[in-house]
């Protein structure tokens, strides 16, 4: 393998629950990101996996009226499904509850130790069990945690990591890698919340026994969110740092997550890791949050969508391209039915499959099933093929920002092209007068499907793979280095096919 590396991840899913719509955009998200770098020959290595410790999931298994192990053995798998089932693309999947986890989490437990950045005290505090987070009082609203959990007041003697020293470092961290935290709106409630002071954090628990032995002193588990951030560093082979896989991926490349866990992620993490000695990665992207026809998605309401029932219902690239393109990244969206089919057939099925189907239907008939040979290009043409060729260096740039939506807006505004073109240039008359400017027409059509199949890939990887079968397109001739070599006229095309059907409501 060659090409720079690129290491990215999702968040690791609490194994309390089974997935719904919001994991699956998490892991939509950073999938289409990795497909990018891969199709623009990044060596990617993309993280997933499941977080099997802790209180709360103590509690799930329990409710379940089974031991933790098992209990997080059945909800993992249901992940793995999810991911299946999205067509996720990641090279590893990680459980809290793996040996080389473990060992990784000691690891690091027993270089902060070694460094003095661990002492053992006396924790009292308010903590949620939901949100596995401590609170100060002050951050309580009408006796809750500011996401509504319910709080409970803890007394133990714990281990705490001594956080309130860096929060200089922090600050300095901040102001140094301006990309570190996005979108910007995150990136200042993080500041803001490091300059209001921070305390020293308990990381470690004894009223529970379901997470990873202290070193040492194993009546004490580690806090969940410790164990569960080392899980970026356990796949690259921490604590092996001479190895070949931390020594090419480490510092990460991007931690994709939700809103909701951006304090673990911007201050807690680089904290850790600077306090041991580890470089921070590179970037932190939180994106916003998903509500349901409206509402809130929660389990009293009992509106929780599992990704299955999408995607059975509307198909697996119409489920990425909505969620991908429905929403600015970044941004708090709703989820309705309405707008998913007016997406489907809107810009897949109307917009860009209708344009494909037209465009190849008519080589078929006109054309013996042949990419004809192109004369002489008019201005028209060289327009709209300057598009089609100028849409890399631009998306790239979109995705480097995780703007999806905005790499959409440019492929699709090349669709919307094209489709004036078609309707410009009328091929189906060019047919009956003017055969040589129709193979013209039409090349140039080819060529720009083309393109936006390439470019497509990373959302719609399976419609796109079938266009660019029905462009004769030789799997290594897919990713983005072969955008430069123009479809050959001459080239057989198989008969074609919708790839975006309509929803048709009852
Ligand atoms: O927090 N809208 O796991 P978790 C958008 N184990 N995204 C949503 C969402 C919604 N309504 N609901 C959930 C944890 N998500 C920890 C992470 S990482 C070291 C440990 C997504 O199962 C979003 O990415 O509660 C959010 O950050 C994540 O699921 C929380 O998953």
């Amino acid at each position: 393998m060659s090409g720079e590396p690129y290491y990215l991840t999702t968040p690791i899913y609490y194994v309390n629950d089974s997935p719904h719509i919001g994991h699956a955009y998490t892991t939509v998200a950073t999938d289409a990101l990795a497909r990018f770098m891969r199709l623009d020959g990044r060596q990617v290595f993309f993280l997933t996996g499941t977080d099997e410790h802790g209180q709360k999931v103590d509690k799930a298994a329990r409710a379940a009226g089974v031991d933790p192990q098992s209990f997080c053995d059945r909800v993992s798998q249901n992940f793995r499904e999810m991911g299946r089932l999205m067509n996720i693309s990641n090279d590893d999947y990680i459980r809290t509850t793996e040996p080389r986890h473990i060992r990784a989490s000691q690891a690091l437990w027993e270089e902060l130790q070694k460094r003095d950045e661990i002492y053992l005290g006396k924790f009292a505090g308010w903590y949620s069990v939901r949100d596995e987070a401590f609170f100060e009082e002050s951050e309580l609203v009408d006796g809750k945690a500011p996401t509504g959990a319910e709080v409970e007041w803890v007394e133990e003697e714990n281990y705490f990591f001594r956080l309130s020293k860096w929060q200089d470092w922090l600050l300095d961290h901040y102001e140094r890698n301006p990309d570190f935290i996005a979108p910007r709106s995150r990136r200042n409630e993080v500041m803001s919340f490091v300059r209001g002071g921070l305390k020293d954090l308990s990381v470690s628990r004894t009223s529970f026994s379901w997470g990873v032995p202290v070193p040492g002193d194993p009546k004490h588990v580690m806090y969940v969110w410790l164990d569960a951030l080392t899980n970026y560093l356990t796949a690259v082979g921490y604590p092996d740092i001479q190895s070949e896989n931390y020594k090419r991926y480490w510092p990460a490349d991007l931690h994709m997550v939700g809103k909701d866990i951006v304090r673990f992620h911007c201050v807690y993490w680089p904290a850790f890791l600077e306090a041991a000695g580890i470089p921070s990665p590179k970037r932190v992207f939180a994106h916003g949050w998903w509500t349901v026809e409206g509402q809130k998605m929660s389990k009293s309401l009992g509106n929780f969508i599992p990704p299955k029932q999408l995607v059975d219902e509307y198909g697996v690239d119409q489920v990425r391209y909505f969620m991908l393109r429905e929403l600015p990244f970044g941004s708090d969206g709703d989820f309705s039915r309405r707008a998913v089919i007016n997406r489907i057939n809107g810009d897949l099925a109307n917009d860009f499959g209708n344009l494909a189907q037209r465009v190849l239907s008519m080589i078929g008939r006109n054309c013996g099933g042949k990419v004809p040979a192109p004369g002489a290009f008019a201005p028209a043409d060289e327009t709209l093929l300057a598009a089609a060729r100028g849409l890399l260096p631009k998306i790239r740039v979109e995705f480097g920002e995780q703007a999806f939506h905005r790499a959409l807006e440019l492929i699709w505004g090349v669709v919307a092209d094209a489709n004036r073109y078609v309707d410009e240039q009328a091929p189906w008359a060019l047919a009956r007068n003017d055969t040589a400017r129709m193979g013209t027409v039409l090349y140039t059509l080819a060529e720009t499907i083309r393109h936006l199949a390439i470019l497509a890939q990373p959302v719609v990887p399976m419609a796109a793979a079938r266009l660019l079968d029905q462009l004769a397109q030789p799997v290594d001739r897919r990713d983005f280095a072969a955008l430069a070599q123009a479809i050959a006229p001459g080239t057989a095309l198989p008969k074609p096919e919708g790839v975006f059907p309509r929803i048709v409501e009852g």
